[in-house]
């Protein structure tokens, strides 16, 4: 319990948690069944409660067994030939559509969901063939760039509204000097998974009177939320339905638009799990091919299926799209990097002898102290110092740890 509140409170060892946005019948459930089905069982997982719409996806990296030339056992994670899926968290949120903020649809529930992400993957329909309310309309006749848009603004004015109620009060506050605005806001928002630096930033550059709130029109307030939302919630587009040839000009008007955007086909990536979980196929997720294992095993229609996906998404775009969403969202919109904590830094394994058994997703800037805080909140407190295994070299409370480090903590004999 201990650790758990510990864990809340400390930003840098807060799990990650990644959000899926979109409005309806862009393919969200699609994608979080794809990207949640891996059908192999693993220890530890560092979340404490899932609901229904939390999954487990996997990050796919290379395992720095390869490098080191030894034979892993993992044990929160897993290892295919060299290849490491380590365990992140993952939401669904149900479709958002236009006036959500003013609770349209459940607008308010859904938005509340998305408080908690540290990143969003927003789900696009890039075929164009469902209107902004997601209903069935003419493929390639509506924009996706429109649904980016509606999106965007539901969340900001969501959160607008919440903090225009209070604003009398905060403009009080702070014109009374009884507290700073970037403090209260912080406290206001806490639960938003936003740092207070992120707060003082997005304050910077409103660039509006901080010692003056009563003075901001409610589009001052609706600009600040958004330079928030922008640094807090860093999103990516998974274009969904690439496999439509119809999807192919509008995936490039959005990344004309300057966003960070990643062709998808989580239909496809959902059948490609789904046959290798049967055994039918060879393909781990991230793949850019399949192999076939039993040919004779396949009906005409799986083997129809099998070659559409080939020719549509994996000769065309390279992947499915879906790990790659997964992996962009934590290594390039949260900066994660993947720390292999030891127990024994000879044989790079943990007491029982298994090598390399863990891999843990950490926030850049993470450092030795704040691995050993989330390993176990006694393993922080006792700390002395780390080893990096790999360089054989002492490493303070203070190094910043890098991407594939390999630690040992050391800390003073436990108490009692
Ligand atoms: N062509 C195509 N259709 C998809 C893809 N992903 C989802 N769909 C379809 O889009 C519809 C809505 O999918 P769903 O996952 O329920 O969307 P959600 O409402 O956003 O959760 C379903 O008919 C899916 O079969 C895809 O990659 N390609
Ligand atoms: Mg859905």
């Amino acid at each position: 319990m201990y650790l758990f509140i510990f864990i809340e409170e400390c930003f840098l060892l807060k799990v990650m948690i990644v959000g899926l946005i979109g409005k309806p019948n862009t393919g969200k459930s699609t994608f979080f069944n794809a990207a949640t089905l891996l059908n192999v069982p693993v220890a530890n997982y560092p979340f404490t409660t899932i609901k229904p719409n939390v999954g487990i996806a996997y990050l796919r990296v290379e395992c720095v067994c390869k490098k080191l030339g030894v034979i892993d056992n993992p044990i929160n994670s897993i290892c295919v030939n060299g290849v490491r899926f380590i365990p992140v968290k993952l939401i669904d949120v149900a479709g958002l559509v236009p006036g959500a903020s003013q609770g349209r649809g459940l607008g308010n529930k859904f938005l509340d969901e998305l408080r908690q992400a540290d990143a969003l993957i927003h789900i696009v329909d890039a075929s164009g063939s469902t209107d902004e309310e997601g209903k069935l309309c003419e493929p390639g006749s509506h924009d996706p760039l429109f649904d980016i848009e509606f999106v965007e603004r539901e969340f900001d004015m969501w959160v607008t509204d919440k903090l225009r109620i209070d604003w009398p009060r905060i403009s009080r506050t702070v014109e009374a000097k009884a507290g700073k605005l970037s403090d209260i806001l912080a406290e206001k928002l806490s639960g938003f998974s936003i740092k207070e630096d992120q707060i003082i930033d997005a304050l910077n550059i409103a660039g509006l009177k901080q010692d003056k709130p009563s003075l901001w029109s409610d589009n001052d307030l609706y600009n600040f939320c958004k330079i928030l939302r922008e640094r807090s919630k860093p999103t990516l587009i998974a274009a969904n339905k690439a496999d439509l040839s119809i999807s192919t000009k509008n995936i490039q008007r959005i990344k004309d638009s300057g966003r960070l955007v990643i062709p998808c086909a989580s239909e496809a990536e959902l059948l490609l799990r789904r046959a290798a979980e049967k055994k039918l196929i060879k393909y781990l997720p991230g793949d850019s091919d399949f192999e076939i294992l039993d040919l004779a095993k396949l009906t005409s229609e799986q083997k129809r299926a099998l070659n559409l996906v080939r020719d549509k998404v994996l000769k065309v775009w390279g992947n499915t799209g879906v790990q790659q969403c997964i992996n962009a969202a934590y290594f390039d919109l949260l900066q994660s990097i993947v720390v292999y904590p030891v127990e024994d830094e000879n044989k790079l394994s943990d007491k029982k002898g298994n090598v390399l058994p863990d891999a843990y997703v950490m926030r850049k800037g993470s450092t030795t102290k704040d691995l050993a805080y989330m390993i176990h909140t006694e393993l922080g407190d006792t700390f002395l110092y780390a080893i990096d295994a790999k360089r054989g070299i002492k490493l303070g409370a203070d190094y910043e740890l890098k991407n594939n480090d390999v630690i040992k903590i050391v800390a003073t004999a436990r108490k009692g």
